[in-house]
């Protein structure tokens, strides 16, 4: 069935509504980055560039880097921006513009999609400067109330273990995410749990001028255990998108991982000094693992 105007929308140009991009100028293995100053940062490690394009805070790059096609995107900050750019990526190469149509499952085509952003440690054991590859993500955010994920026993346990810890009104969701992906571009990186917060200050415990509803929140994410035949589970890091990206991958059938660059501290009240040289080696490291 053809899928209507109004959900599968098109600019002028045949390109998708928000990142204005056509399915020819997409590579297999995209690289993401939060911030769109981050894109040249990536690209000009490229050997060409072939095609820039931007809408929004969606600015994208494709090349070329040692021969292989890759192309780089910025997201802006949020899984509500995470939602528009997984569906509309997976439209580029699953769907057939012509016919609107989405391809049968025998023609799927998975992306490799490769999160580079950076976020905060909540434990004293992760240092500023260092770099983490997410193996679980737990998403605090309102996004999987729309979506029917589904999760593995330990993924509900853990998620419910967190709702209650925090006495949380929802549960969150708990996605882990593509072992393969991980153990090849993290290899080294310190393998974390990631917490995906809907906000950067209240929903990560920061005070300026407003007080929070939970004051010891940083407490509650730190102290977080969780026992099962895997051993213990603890949260080691947040950002904001990660828990998106897990779960619609998941979800649409692509490969994700999230890799994050370790900037401050929040057992330690640290912020790192070189973040800018923290995120340009975590940026060679996956160029050369992509
Ligand atoms: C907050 O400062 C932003 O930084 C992190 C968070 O997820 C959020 O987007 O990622 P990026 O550096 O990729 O933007
Ligand atoms: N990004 C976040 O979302 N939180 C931090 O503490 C650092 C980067």
């Amino acid at each position: 069935m053809a899928i209507p105007d109004s959900e599968l929308i098109f600019n002028k140009d045949g390109s998708i509504y928000h990142l204005n991009l056509q399915p020819d100028h997409i590579s297999d293995t995209i690289i993401t980055v939060g911030d769109p100053e981050r894109v040249p940062l990536v690209s000009q490690h490229f050997d060409s560039i072939e095609t820039r394009i931007h809408k929004r805070e969606f600015v994208t790059h494709v090349g070329y880097y040692k021969g292989k096609r890759l192309t780089v995107i910025s997201t802006g900050m949020g899984t509500d921006n995470i939602d528009i750019l997984l569906n509309e990526l997976d439209a580029l190469v699953n769907i057939d513009f012509v016919t609107r149509e989405a391809r049968p499952q025998e023609e799927h085509i998975a992306l490799r999609i490769v999160r580079v952003g950076t976020s905060g440690a909540l434990q004293a054991d992760i240092p500023v400067g260092s770099h983490l590859v997410t193996e679980h993500a737990v998403g605090l955010d309102s996004l999987m109330q729309f979506y029917p994920l589904v999760e593995t026993g330990l993924e509900i346990e853990v998620a419910t273990g967190v709702q209650q810890a925090l006495a949380l009104d929802y549960r969150p969701y708990c996605v882990r995410g593509t072992d393969l992906l991980r153990e090849q571009l993290g290899a080294g990186m310190v393998v974390g749990n990631t917490l995906t917060c809907p906000g950067f200050y209240g929903p990560q415990g920061r005070v300026l001028r407003l007080d929070l509803r939970r004051p010891d929140l940083i407490e509650q994410f730190q102290n977080f255990r969780h026992e099962s035949a895997e051993g213990e589970f603890r949260l080691t890091n947040f950002e904001m998108e990660t828990a998106g990206y897990y779960a619609l991958g998941r979800m649409l059938g692509h490969e994700v991982v999230s890799l994050n660059a370790i900037v401050a501290n929040r057992a330690t009240g640290e912020f790192a000094t070189n973040s800018d040289a923290v995120m340009h080696d975590l940026i060679a490291k996956t160029l050369d693992r992509v």
